[in-house]
């Protein structure tokens, strides 16, 4: 049976707060094996849901006000559906954008109390505010009984981030806390959303991630840079070759035939593209074969494309990477994630985790005066209710 990590103090509170007893749901944050700012561009993603999760402790409350309550930021938000539009708050955007995505599909909401609380570190890439959204859309979903599917409250998730948040991501963070499986991780198809689970099963090895405790600030906007770069790209090469506008119509080749009616940025653009597509689908064989080491050399190739073709790394990523390179027993690392900070992940044999997070410890605090933090990645379960 699956154990999740869900906070007892959300309870605590709500019941102190609201005076009554609550359902509690929960959703994960993610890791990304490998297929990185490739959803938006329809291609292939290797996520899976992570043991670090938001937890969503819901009671309808029968007035016209909703009150919600976060741990995290020690502050409770209350609203009505007119004048919800109109909450300034950073992580109340999140829930609210979800419940504005349920209403623009018809759903009724009565009004609720809620607590809110989370252990997926803020600003890390392993995609804390998907984790809100979905653990949001699952417990309404459930506790008003909308009857949405799981695929439904992933894309009102993501909706709500696009619209209500004004980052314009992929599906891939929103589907993995959905979707996850213990131990598995999912390989995603962006275009048709058809998936295919994969056990993680690493043998001597295992999955750490190395937290650079930066997060830059030109992260969201460049990531919206991309975006419209590689569309505007696409489109170009697509109707030079008169085919239908997707990835998947493209070679390397054509990149080369064409490569005069495009920019040299967009060009970067789109060749890290083509060969991340690519190395998703050697990552899955590798995978299945248990070819760790090929595993680990895609992981290296996909953060040198990151680097300096798709350039969403920084000096601190790139730090911990070039790091790893010389680790006895540590066979790939690269950025995950949006990029601009946050986390590597890093496959590395079981015996020397210890000491690769000691060692990195200590030279990045040299260069950075920062102390990483590191997590063992446990792949969990994607969003449940919990049964108390
Ligand atoms: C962020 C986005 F939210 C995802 O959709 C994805 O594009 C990722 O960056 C990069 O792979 O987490």
């Amino acid at each position: 049976m699956f154990s999740s990590n869900f906070s007892q103090k959300a309870i605590q509170e709500f019941q102190n707060r609201y005076q009554k007893k609550p359902r509690v749901f929960r959703s994960p944050g993610r890791i990304n094996l490998i297929g990185e700012h490739i959803d938006y561009n329809n291609g292939w993603v290797m996520p899976a849901g992570i043991d670090k999760e938001v937890t969503f402790c819901i009671s309808k409350n029968e007035t016209d006000t909703f009150r919600i309550f976060s741990l995290n930021q020690q502050e409770e938000v209350s609203f009505t559906l007119s004048t919800y539009n109109s909450i300034p708050s950073g992580w109340a955007k999140y829930v609210i954008g979800v419940i504005d995505e349920l209403i623009k599909v018809g759903k009724k909401i009565p009004a609720f109390d809620a607590t809110i609380d989370g252990n997926v570190p803020f600003g890390s890439g392993l995609s804390s505010s998907a984790a809100l959204e979905c653990a949001t859309a699952f417990a309404i979903n459930e506790y008003f009984e909308l009857n949405l599917s799981r695929k439904e409250i992933a894309l009102i998730s993501q909706a709500a981030e696009n619209n209500f948040v004004g980052v314009n991501c992929g599906i891939m963070d929103q589907f993995a806390s959905v979707f996850s499986k213990e131990n598995q991780v999912i390989r995603l198809d962006c275009d048709t959303l058809e998936y295919e689970y994969f056990p993680c099963e690493l043998g001597e090895y295992t999955l750490i991630l190395a937290n650079t405790l930066v997060k830059h600030s030109l992260g969201d906007s460049e990531y919206n840079t991309r975006r419209r770069e590689c569309e505007t790209a696409l489109e170009v090469l697509s109707d030079a070759k008169g085919v239908e506008k997707s990835f998947r119509n493209l070679t390397i080749e054509d990149l080369n035939t064409y490569s005069s009616l495009i920019n040299e940025t967009q060009a970067k653009r789109l060749s890290f593209v083509l060969g991340e597509i690519n190395r998703v689908q050697l990552a899955s064989k590798a995978l299945k074969n248990k070819d760790f080491h090929e595993l680990g050399k895609l992981l290296y190739e996909s953060h040198e494309g990151l680097q300096h073709l798709y350039e969403v790394s920084c000096e601190e990523l790139d730090f911990m990477v070039n790091f790893s390179k010389g680790f006895e027993g540590l066979l790939g690392s690269r950025m995950m994630g949006g990029g601009f900070g946050g986390c590597t992940i890093n496959l590395i044999e079981r015996k020397s985790s210890q000491s690769f997070q000691k060692e990195l410890t200590g030279a990045y605090f040299k260069q950075f005066g920062i102390e990483p933090e590191f997590y063992q990645v446990n792949i969990g379960e994607g969003s449940s209710e919990v049964i108390l």
